[in-house]
């Protein structure tokens, strides 16, 4: 027999339990539910190639006038506002020849001039925020990362055979003294890099080759081979960070290469130490895949069952068993869409669009950018998975120094009023030292911004 005591202790529970029933279960159904995908923002009109971005700054190619002799192809840049979500078109200072194949690091664009897929032609790199533009040596598709840039250079015009190579950029003086990442007998191609990691493709035969790397920040590293017997492949068209329980990470991904030339499954591989290289894909649904870029644990690519009409797709690494989330509407209700080349910084994503007539795209194509909500946590501005005082010295950095933009930038939004401002890590601050108030949530676990707002 319960004593009256007791029996009063089970009521108090039950209704204990009955209210937690009731307030975790609309809980449990909002967190099930995704928030809607803010609009997507048109960044460009006219014809648009090669988007790409880097914090809050977006680069593409515009056609803007008759292509010849190299003429109307410049490198256009904008930066976007992310409360207003409007981005003015500003375009890098003119130089002789078309400009094609940009890239963007922190405050840096990159490009090289249109010559021919055979030739070598002069590299450039603006620095939006000093607005000075600098020439470098010759090469062909260069990439930046940092201070570093790496691209390839045509060592023999009758077999168009290519090495590649990388410098350290010094925006004082402008000096970039390069040095050679590899030399061998295959051409290299489509390198990319991350930090001082430099991966690359070397094509052989007609339906694949093979992805490399090399670690530029050990002094002598070996050049690393991460080809599987069987498996040809073509990419790797990211190096990005991931963050893998709490460590910062690198990873390749690259899509596996069929005999019918359409890229297939995602693979993907952490370096160093390339015993995941082999394991299952990232992406394995009946799709076509193509097009990967990474940020952070933000994986995007291009998926369709028509290599020409795709959807732009994005997959949270960190809960890599919940479906990606679709990022560009598949159609229109009367004419296809042509998507395609999709980049990503933090969950800020671009890509380009137009309408599909006949098999062709219809030009013109049209940068779209798109903020992703994404599940986060609050206070965690460089997204390492801790809160602590980096974060607060990341956010002032980002205020006042020019520092990195917040890969989301709601994470550094502590007291979640949809405005970055010095109360931010104020509040950051006081509740690390001063037993002030925690920031708001999603903290102390990672989710999603429950009270919507324009700061994603
Ligand atoms: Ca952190
Ligand atoms: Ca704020
Ligand atoms: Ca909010
Ligand atoms: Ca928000």
């Amino acid at each position: 027999m319960l004593t009256r005591d007791q029996r009063s202790r089970v009521r108090q529970i039950g209704w204990i339990i009955g209210l937690c029933m009731l307030a975790v279960l609309p809980c449990r159904a909002q967190a099930a539910q995704a928030p809607p995908l803010p609009d997507p923002v048109r960044v460009s009109t006219g014809t648009s190639e090669e988007p790409r971005i880097s914090g809050l700054l977006i680069t593409w190619t515009d056609v803007t006038g008759f292509i010849g002799a190299g003429g109307g192809l410049r490198t256009a840049y904008c930066l976007m506002d992310p409360m207003t979500q409007v981005c003015p078109v500003q375009y890098v200072p003119e130089t002789a020849g078309g400009q094609i194949h940009p890239d963007v690091d922190g405050q840096f664009i990159i490009w090289q001039r249109e010559i021919g897929w055979k030739s070598n032609s002069p590299i450039f790199v603006y620095d939006t925020v000093r607005q000075q533009l600098w020439t470098l040596g010759d090469g062909i598709l260069p990439r930046i990362s940092g201070r570093r840039l790496v691209w390839a250079r045509v060592v023999d015009a009758v077999t168009a055979q290519r090495d590649l190579f990388t410098c350290l950029f010094d925006p004082e003086t402008g000096a970039c003294p390069e040095e050679v990442v590899a030399d061998s007998p295959d051409s290299q191609v489509l390198a990319d890099l991350e930090q001082d990691l430099v991966v690359w493709f070397e094509p052989r035969g007609v339906s694949g080759g093979a992805v490399f790397y090399r670690d530029l920040g050990i002094p002598g590293s070996p050049i690393q081979d991460i080809n599987s017997a069987g498996s040809p492949r073509l990419g790797p068209t990211a190096s990005r960070a991931i963050l893998q329980d709490g460590i910062l990470e690198r990873v390749l991904v690259w899509p596996t290469f069929f005999s019918d030339r359409q890229a297939r499954d995602l693979h993907w591989c952490r370096v160093p130490g390339g015993e995941a290289c082999f394991g299952e894909p990232l992406t394995n649904d009946e799709d076509l895949e193509s097009g990967a870029d990474l940020s952070g644990p933000f994986l995007v690519w291009m998926g369709s069952d028509d290599p020409k009409q795709g959807t732009v797709k994005l997959l949270d690494l960190r809960h890599a068993d919940l479906p990606p989330i679709i990022v560009s509407t598949p159609d229109t209700d009367d004419a296809p869409l042509f998507q395609q080349d999709p980049a990503i910084s933090g969950n800020r994503v671009v890509w380009k669009e137009g309408v599909i007539s006949g098999n062709q795209p219809h030009r013109p194509l049209e940068i779209h950018y798109r903020v992703i909500p994404v599940q986060f946590l609050r206070g965690d501005a460089d997204m390492d998975g801790k809160v602590n005082l980096t974060d607060a010295i990341f956010i002032l950095q980002y205020l006042f120094q020019g520092g990195p933009v917040p890969p989301i930038l709601d994470a550094a939004d502590v007291n979640d009023d949809a405005k970055l401002d010095i109360t931010d890590p104020i509040q950051l601050l006081q509740h690390l030292f001063l037993g002030g108030p925690p920031p708001a949530g999603p903290f102390p676990v990672a989710g999603l911004d429950l009270s919507p707002d324009p700061l994603n």
